[in-house]
This record gives structure tokens, sequence and C-alpha cells, in this order.
């Protein structure tokens, strides 16, 4: 009893491309409202839409706002998802509670995910997902993300996951339901901020054009659920694994103390993060991002050609 068009609001410039079968690239907001400061993820919000274009797709950035699952975001929803007052943000799980009380909410890798299905939209570039949380064996926090990646038929192109997380298990579980996982030029998961993670992966794709022949491959096969593509920061931009290291560990120490967990345990680190590496991180973070834009709209380009 699906009665989609009663919450989904699409911008008119994305319905138009999706019902031509032109490319689309979804955006998430959970990196504006709780992974970037005001007023430079105003500025980055802008670019990364325009880095989209340049690119050849049309930029869809989500949230949900005033009730409504918003595809595709203008000026003023822009401004309100980085202004984020009173902006919560929104997983799976709390997507019926935001539609009916009205609240605004910013989309994670999982609801964007969802929205993205929902609206046609095949391709979505993020920086980081979430993923299995150190000494998740024991807390069992693992993100809303993997299993949206293990059901959901999007194509999620990202810098890898940053070492808050256990990165080994977050790939064995991602390999458990299902996710291929491929690295954009290289055969090792890159860290976010860094190229490297240690952990090696099966499978190295050349570039847009062979990931967009694996999508194809997959959903045609009826294989439901997403792929994941980790595309390493570009070289300039990335920081030193073992310097993260220590300011990671500093942030876990930081939110034990203050007993942090559920929801709240990914924005407290990426904030401590952020404030022990001052300006450095944050400039990292706009670039991968903006790159992991040019690669999916690459990929959207490259779907849309091949349809
Ligand atoms: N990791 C980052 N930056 C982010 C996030 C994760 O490096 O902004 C955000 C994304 O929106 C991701 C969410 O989907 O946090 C995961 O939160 P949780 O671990 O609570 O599922
Ligand atoms: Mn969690």
């Amino acid at each position: 009893m699906t009665n989609l068009a009663k919450y989904l609001d699409i911008k008119p410039e994305v319905k138009e491309a999706l019902d031509a079968g032109r490319p689309v690239v979804a955006l998430e907001s959970t990196i504006l409202s709780h992974g970037m400061p005001y007023p430079e993820n105003l500025g980055f919000a802008a670019r990364v839409e325009q880095v989209v274009r340049d690119n050849g797709a049309v930029p869809a950035t989500m949230a949900i706002i005033g009730g409504k699952l918003k595809v595709g975001l203008g000026e003023e929803d822009l401004k309100v998802m980085c202004e984020a007052h009173g902006v919560g943000k929104v997983s799976r799980r709390d997507v019926p509670v935001y539609i009916a009380n009205g609240h605004n909410g910013a989309t994670t890798v999982a609801t964007t995910m969802l929205m993205a299905d929902m609206a046609g939209i095949r391709v979505f570039a993020t920086g980081g997902i979430g993923g299995v949380h150190r000494h998740g064996e024991v807390t069992m926090d693992v993100s809303a993300d993997l299993q949206e990646l293990a059901h959901t038929s999007v194509a999620v192109v990202c810098a890898g996951a940053k070492q808050i997380l256990d990165i080994g298990r977050t790939l064995e579980y991602l390999e458990t339901m299902g996710v291929p996982v491929l690295g954009m030029g290289t055969d090792e998961f890159p860290a976010f901020y860094c190229r490297r993670s240690g952990h090696k992966l099966d499978y190295a794709c050349s570039g847009p054009a062979e990931a967009a022949a694996i999508l194809r491959a997959k959903w045609e096969l009826g294989l439901t659920g997403g792929v994941l593509i980790a595309n390493p920061i570009p070289e300039q931009y990335g920081l030193d694994f073992d310097k993260m290291e220590g300011v990671i560990q500093t942030a876990l120490d930081a939110a034990d103390a203050a007993g942090v967990h559920g929801k709240d345990i990914t924005p407290f680190l990426l904030a401590k993060v952020k404030d022990l590496t001052g300006g450095e991180s944050l400039a990292s973070n706009i670039e991968l991002a903006l790159n992991n834009a040019a690669c999916a709209a690459q990929i959207a380009v490259s779907l849309a050609n091949n349809a």
C-alpha cells in the first residue's frame, strides 16, 4: 500500500531529467548539517552541485522538509540544511517520525539511498559511509548504511570509511550482505582522509565506464542491492594515516568519557576530529567529496548512455 506521490517531492529539473533518462546524481544532507561547519557548508553545497553539472549530470540533494521527502533542493532549502537549526539526523528508522511530525531532517547515506531508489536515481555521491564501529562486536553499533547497501539498488561513491570505524569488520559485513566493493583505480579500501587503510579489495575498477558496466550487470540480473565504489582522496589532499590514528584515538576516548552512544556517536566523533585537526581536515573533506561527485556523475552518464 505504498503511496509515494503523497510524500515524495521531486524538484522539476530532476523530474524532467529522470523522465528523459538523463543522468542524475543523488547527494546527501547529513554531510551539510552535521558534517561541516556553517557557512563553509553553504559554499560546499553549491560547489558539489556544480561539479555534478560540470560532469554532465543533474544534482539531487536529499532532505526531509515540512513533512516531505525532498529530492533536489532549491537555494532556500539548502540554506535550511546548512544553517542546521533544529535539523535532525535522519536514518531509515527515523523517516516516518519526521514525516509525521513535520520536523526538518538531514538524510544519512541510508536515507539518501532509499529516497534515491524511490525517485529512480541509481548513483549517489557522498564523503564517507557509516559502518561497523570499533568494538561493534560488543556494542552492536553497526550503521544502518550497511543494511541499506545490502537491500537498496543504488551505487554509492565514497572515499571509503573514516578510521573512527572498524574498517575490517565493515568490509566483512558488506561481503556477507552481498555488496560489491569496487576500488576506483585502487585495490585498497581508502580511509576517507587517507588514500590507504591497509585493507585490500578484491576488485579494482579502471574507471566510470567499468563501474557502470558492473552496475548494469548486477541490476539487469535482478541482483538487488547497492554497490560501494571507493574512490580515494586526491593525492595532494590526503592526510597521514598514523597522525589521523592518534587524532581518532583521542576522539574515541572523549566519546567514552562523555558516554556518547547511538545515533550521536558518529556526529560526536566527526566534530571532535574536526576540532583536533582544524582547517586541514575540512579542506580535505571538501575536496574528497567534490572528487566523488565528479566520479559519480561520470558513472551516471555512462549508465544513461548505455541504458
Ligand atoms: N562519516 C563521515 N561523514 C559523515 C557521516 C559519516 O565521515 O557525514 C554521516 C553520513 O551521513 C552517514 C552517517 O550516513 O554519518 C552514519 O551515521 P550512523 O553511524 O549513525 O549510521
Ligand atoms: Mn550507530
